[in-house]
């Protein structure tokens, strides 16, 4: 009698064990990935012509990179917000925008159909200001 209720013991600490090592398991795999694609091309010249495909911008705290972006016309520009808080683009002349603030990791993007200067700012941090050229 006291060696069943012995080995009924031992099979329920084996099957806790075992309950227990399956659950670790599972726990192990659940990782999140909150790692935000921080790598981008912020070797870009500033003074490349002739580049019909499309262009990235960082924007970082508290400024552009590259500052000046000389493009041809035709060109997709596009502003990636690579800092770690919010950035609004706004043309000095009212030609393009983002209207509105664009989050951490978010992108906006305006074709530039003609040739010209198109200075811009960020609306939130003084002094953070760009240039897209034309050509
Ligand atoms: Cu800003």
């Amino acid at each position: 009698m006291k060696k069943t209720l012995l080995i009924i013991v031992l099979a329920g600490v084996i099957i806790t064990l075992g309950a227990c090592t399956k659950q670790d398991d599972t726990n192990t795999n659940t990782p999140v990935n909150t790692v935000a694609n921080t790598q981008t091309n912020v070797n870009l010249p500033t003074s490349t012509v002739n580049e019909t495909t499309a262009r990235i911008v960082s924007m970082r705290d508290d400024y552009f990179s590259p500052q000046t972006t000389t493009v041809a016309a035709g060109t997709l520009v596009t502003w990636k917000n690579d800092g770690t808080h919010e950035h609004e683009i706004v043309s000095d002349t009212n030609i393009f925008g983002s209207d509105g603030d664009i989050q951490i990791g978010d992108t906006y993007s305006y074709t530039f159909l003609t040739p010209g200067t198109y200075p811009y700012h960020c609306e939130n941090h003084d002094g953070m200001t760009g240039t897209v050229i034309v050509q």
